[in-house]
């Protein structure tokens, strides 16, 4: 297949298919399967396994043509191959319909008398599994923040930075107001790691949404309580408030650019190769 050649300023669009571990370069409906060659060097970022590596791109006929004759027709590329095994929450979305994988804490003087998921809209307009809290203080003291740490214990890598979210809500199902529908901040190892969301007081029959998110750099690579503390200055009495949490995530901040930096790159060197 003489013809399958990279062509000098043609657009090729480089496509990781994760689910086979493997890249394709594509140029329209043309699918160019990539080998990799040898491996050049490998560091990690976040849990990620970046390998620098030399592909060989080359069609599915030139496959299974020979050898000789594919290296001849194939460009081959230096291009970063990401092994994903990268820090997540199990069951960050709520979707088992339980609390697999998460752990409810007390604060010291905090309490629940709810702890469970249930379908509600924590997202307005998408309805879905989302943790379900009641919380406060289990003994009223003036002023002092309650309740629960919602949280899993995950492996980070040390001088990454991870980026947490979560998609939160307050809701009140009596008719009567409160004081405080809730507060809530991403937490590591019991540390605040971003700017909290306080619902404030929050009136009857009323949901107030909102997602809060973090950041957190670990100075050494190990086990962390990561999740997110939901609080109120008041005694779990208010039979109507409720909190949920949903989407919960959490994300290696230099991965999306490593990639699109070594995408850029590959195409600018498919673009010198004839
Ligand atoms: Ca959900």
């Amino acid at each position: 297949m003489p013809n399958q050649t990279f062509s000098r300023g043609s657009r090729y669009d480089l496509v990781l298919v994760p689910t086979a571990c493997r890249l394709e370069l594509r140029r329209g409906t043309q699918q160019f399967y990539g080998f990799s060659e040898r491996v050049e060097r490998i560091q990690y970022i976040g849990s990620c396994r970046i390998e620098l590596v030399w592909w060989l791109f080359v069609t599915e006929e030139e496959n299974n043509a020979m050898q000789s004759k594919m290296r001849l027709l194939a460009a081959s590329v230096a291009v970063l191959s990401v092994a994903m095994s990268q820090a997540m929450f199990t069951n960050g979305d709520f979707e088992t319909g339980d609390l697999t994988g998460w752990t409810v804490g007390l604060t010291p003087n905090g309490a629940t008398v709810v702890q469970d998921v249930q379908v509600f809209e924590t997202v307005l307009g998408t309805p879905s599994n989302a943790g379900h809290f009641r919380v406060g203080q289990a003994v009223f003291t003036s002023g002092v923040q309650e309740g629960i740490n919602l949280t899993q214990r995950l492996t980070l890598t040390g001088g990454v930075t991870y980026d947490l979210y979560f998609d939160v809500a307050a809701n009140n199902t009596g008719t009567g107001g409160n004081s405080s529908g809730g507060v809530f901040t991403a937490i590591v190892d019991g540390a605040f790691v971003g700017s909290s969301w306080n619902s404030g007081s929050i009136s009857g029959l009323t949901t107030l949404r909102n997602s809060v998110t973090g950041s957190f750099t670990p100075n050494t690579t190990g086990l962390y309580e990561v999740g997110i503390r939901i609080t109120r200055p008041f005694t779990t009495g208010a039979s109507g408030l409720n909190q949920y949490v949903d989407n919960a995530s959490v994300s290696a901040v230099p991965e999306p650019a490593t990639m699109l930096a070594l995408g850029a790159g590959l195409l600018a060197l498919a673009r010198r190769r004839k």
